[in-house]
């Protein structure tokens, strides 16, 4: 009995810092979608501790497809939540702190869906951080974000395999659910 407790705390504790959770079933990766991070109060290596954390790190977007399927699934949850803001984005995984814009797991950038006239930036100036508008501009499009802008992120932290925990506690779920039934 005290195993399922602590079972059930440890499942509470993760969705504490994750406010969707989807597997994107053309590639069988988990996504989670973290919950809303001021840029003016966290940093970019906090949020990454938090991606780390899930077993994971924040999205690498390798086509169009998976783009979309990012934006479609969290998209309205990310809009939907508080705190309100005019300026919210997904942050996915990609940045310009002292390279050119490359994804933060080493992939090739061979796909990008920035707003034609962004990024505007260069290497290491501050807006060194990939983002999907949500609600101004182009949404959907991707532009460049600087942290300590006050601007809201959303977090999307993708996770290689189906993440264990999150399959133990779907099966904790229905355990408790057959439970219940009986
Ligand atoms: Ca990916
Ligand atoms: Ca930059």
């Amino acid at each position: 009995m005290k195993a399922v407790i602590v079972f059930a705390m440890l499942c509470g504790s993760v969705q504490g810092a994750v406010i969707q959770t989807a597997v994107n079933p053309a590639n069988g990766h988990t996504y989670h979608l973290l919950a809303p991070y001021e840029t003016n109060v966290n940093s970019w290596d906090a949020i990454r501790a938090e991606a780390f954390s899930l077993g994971g790190d924040l999205t690498s977007i390798q086509d169009a497809a998976e783009d979309a399927w990012i934006y479609s699934t969290f998209g309205p949850t990310a809009l939907a939540a508080e705190p309100a803001s005019n300026i919210k984005s997904l942050l996915i995984g990609m940045n310009d702190i002292s390279t050119p814009w490359s994804w933060i797991d080493g992939a090739p950038v061979t796909y990008t869906n920035w707003v034609p006239t962004e990024p505007h930036s260069s290497v290491g100036d501050g807006e060194d951080y990939g983002g999907i508008l949500l609600n101004f501009w182009e949404p959907g499009k991707w532009h460049d974000l600087r942290f300590e802008s006050g601007d809201v992120v959303y977090a999307v932290v993708e996770v290689p395999e189906p993440s264990t925990l999150v399959m133990a506690c779907f099966a904790f779920s229905g355990i408790a659910i057959v439970w219940r039934r009986r």
